[in-house]
């Protein structure tokens, strides 16, 4: 299994990128964002839960992504290997990612970071707001707060795997290709 994880603040371009890479690389598209949107989307008592944190730009407790993970890691068990995105994004949920692989047999190949400023990032998510109807993406003060929640929680994300030498770094900014060219590159090294 070829498992890698696309980190990055939000509208980094993470969900942007994950469309093309599934497509050229056959992996499993395993979005937290994505999930917890559904479960909302159909009214379950998780999605709920989940709404509440959403709408103020905080973090879903960890336990809930961890279950939602480690459920959806069990219903692909043939897949050639899986593209996190949003996932994970505490330490904690780092740490229980790793032991859900271990029990696969399987680990994470690489972690490729995306790097945006943060002015950049407000003004792609106020503009994705005017047409997704996302209700955290269009008001600034929540924006603000996920970055924040970002930069204090989800940022040692990336430490924790730097241990391993598993983070590459690579620029966000540019055309929605010239990053996807990055990003094959760097994935073809290690396939
Ligand atoms: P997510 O769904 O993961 O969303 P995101 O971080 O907002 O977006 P993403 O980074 O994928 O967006 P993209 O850049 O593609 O999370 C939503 C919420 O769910 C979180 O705030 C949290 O509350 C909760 N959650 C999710 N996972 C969780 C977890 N593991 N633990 C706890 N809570 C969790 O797109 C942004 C925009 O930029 C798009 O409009 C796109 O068109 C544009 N764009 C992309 N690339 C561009 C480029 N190169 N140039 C210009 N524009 C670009």
């Amino acid at each position: 299994m070829f498992n890698i994880i696309l980190f990055g603040p939000p509208g980094s371009g993470k969900g942007t990128q994950s469309t093309k890479l599934i497509e050229k690389y056959g992996l499993k598209h395993l979005s937290t964002g994505d999930l917890l949107r559904s479960e909302i989307a159909q009214q379950t008592p998780l999605g709920l839960e989940a709404k509440n944190f959403i709408d103020k730009g905080q973090l879903v407790p960890d336990e809930v992504v961890i279950g939602m993970i480690s459920t959806a890691l069990e219903t692909h068990p043939d897949v050639p290997g899986f593209l996190f995105d949003g996932f994970p994004r505490t330490a904690t949920q780092a740490e229980a990612l790793d032991k859900l692989l271990q029990l696969k047999k399987t680990s994470i190949a690489v972690m490729l970071a995306l790097d945006v400023s943060e002015e950049e990032l407000v003004k792609r998510l106020l503009k994705r707001g005017e047409s997704s109807g996302r209700s955290d993406d269009t008001n600034e003060t929540v924006i603000r707060s996920r970055i924040e929640e970002y930069e204090t929680k989800t940022r040692a994300v990336a430490d924790y795997y730097n241990q391993f030498s598993k983070v590459v770094h690579l620029k966000g900014e540019g055309s929605i290709d010239e990053i996807f060219n990055s990003i094959c590159a760097e994935i073809d090294k290690r396939k």
